[in-house]
């Protein structure tokens, strides 16, 4: 009820960042373009395979200091993988400990981008080359107040040699996209959902010249082709933009949504990293995703925050120049100079800047080794927060909280205003 929202509302308000003024609004009046980059783990950034680099085009991003690059941002989902990820990004909470809240709670009242961004005079889109239905994405958008939604049926899906289980491979999928996104009003909003480098990471031995790793895991020597052929299409997407006369105007912010590569693969990935063995500490290290913002008119660079994808709303809604202060964020915009480096994980793990919280256990995170009784106070701290967090987070979703709260100047979504037919299929 309305006293459960106070208690939130005073949380979140008591932990809010203020914008750092080097970067609020820099992006202002900017389209957006969200890109979910499939299974993008950050170890592949800068790594090459065969004296050739996995990920060429992020890598001169970052390197050419063409984007704002995180090193130090994990992905914080659960069991509901890229729908949770979407999730997080988009409202700045956390998903939840079992299921997918995709699924869940779909109809709940939310304060989404897309939502908040109308009221600054956006239209919105998503993109993906998959049907609507998958990971009850149809039902969340309209919840999250998304104005179009063109998935697979916008699509040519007709060539068997461009489909993998998921849906389109990326390459088309990109291309196919510019016209649909060139008929968007602007400013817009919009997320393409890339898929090629999807577990178990194969079909795409004809699509790029980038050979394969050669450990004795087949997963793990896939990957860096799969990823270096979404790099190859990324690129591509963005040399479009540039032709189509969108790149100018648009920001765009690239993340890894979670995960590829599971602890099941951790001798081939000891191999690949020149370790003895990953133990528990590396694989919590290992759960960096990539974020690059391209375009956001501030000064591009490595930012060593550590942070996670909770975070990233704020960050960039402060880059367009929008006051957050009213918005039910759980992240902290992490150009700010009040940014807190705690990261909490969905399976009760915590990392900070100096710590990491991994199966009960407090690890120095410059040796890799556990920390003294008496040292785990870093740990304990961070731990606490974290839940509290967590816990609030998992309140507002599971009690429908935002129902009995509605930011200052917010036009609450109504979520039958929209649909996603495709009138032409
Ligand atoms: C499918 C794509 C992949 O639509 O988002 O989903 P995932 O299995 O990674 O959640
Ligand atoms: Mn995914």
């Amino acid at each position: 009820d309305s006293n459960e929202v106070s208690e939130v509302e005073n949380y979140v308000k008591a932990n809010k960042a203020d914008p750092n003024p080097e970067y609020f609004g820099k992006a202002k009046g900017k389209n957006v373009i969200y890109i979910s980059m499939e299974s993008l783990q950050s170890f592949v950034i800068d790594r090459d395979l065969n004296g050739e680099e996995i990920t060429p085009f992020l890598n001169s991003l970052i390197d050419d200091k063409e984007a704002i690059y995180f090193d130090n941002l994990f992905h914080q989902t659960g069991q509901g993988k890229t729908s949770d990820a979407e999730f997080i990004m988009e409202n700045s909470l956390y998903p939840l400990p079992q299921g997918a809240v995709f699924m869940t709670h779909a109809n709940n009242t939310y304060q989404s981008s897309p939502a908040i961004l109308k009221g600054e005079g956006y239209s919105s889109a998503v993109f993906h080359g998959n049907y609507k239905t998958f990971w009850n994405r149809s039902e969340m958008y309209r919840s999250m107040g998304y104005d179009q939604f063109f998935d697979a049926t916008y699509y040519d899906m007709s060539k068997p040699e461009e489909q993998l289980p998921y849906g389109l491979k990326d390459k088309p999928f990109f291309e196919e996209s510019i016209p649909l996104l060139k008929s968007m009003k602007q400013p817009f909003y919009s997320k393409f959902i890339s898929l090629s480098n999807h577990f178990p990471f194969d079909r795409h031995e004809e699509d790029t010249d980038f050979g394969q790793g050669d450990t004795k895991d087949g997963v793990v020597n896939r990957y860096f082709q799969t990823a270096h052929y979404m790099d190859e299409a990324l690129e591509d997407f963005v040399n479009d933009l540039k032709e189509n006369g969108l790149y100018d105007d648009t920001m765009i912010v690239l993340y890894g949504d979670h995960y590829g590569i599971s602890e099941n693969h951790n001798k081939a990935m000891a191999e690949v990293l020149g370790k003895e063995e990953i133990t528990d500490f590396d694989n919590a290290q290992l759960q960096r995703v990539p974020l690059l913002i391209l375009n956001s008119g501030a000064e591009g660079g490595v930012n060593h925050t550590y942070s996670g994808q909770i975070d990233v709303r704020p960050t960039v809604f402060h880059l367009l120049g929008i006051d957050t202060t009213d918005y039910m964020s759980f992240g902290q915009d992490m150009l700010s100079k009040e940014h807190k480096e705690i990261v909490p994980f969905r399976n009760g793990d915590v990392i900070t800047d100096k710590y990491s919280d991994i199966k009960g256990v407090c690890y120095n995170n410059e040796t890799g080794e556990p920390v003294d009784e008496a040292d785990a106070k870093g740990c304990d701290e961070a731990s606490k927060e974290a839940n509290k967090r967590l816990e609030l987070s998992d309140k507002v979703v599971y009690e429908d909280l935002l129902r009995f709260y509605t930011p200052d100047g917010f036009k609450p979504i109504d979520r039958s205003d929209y649909n996603y037919n495709n009138p032409n299929p």
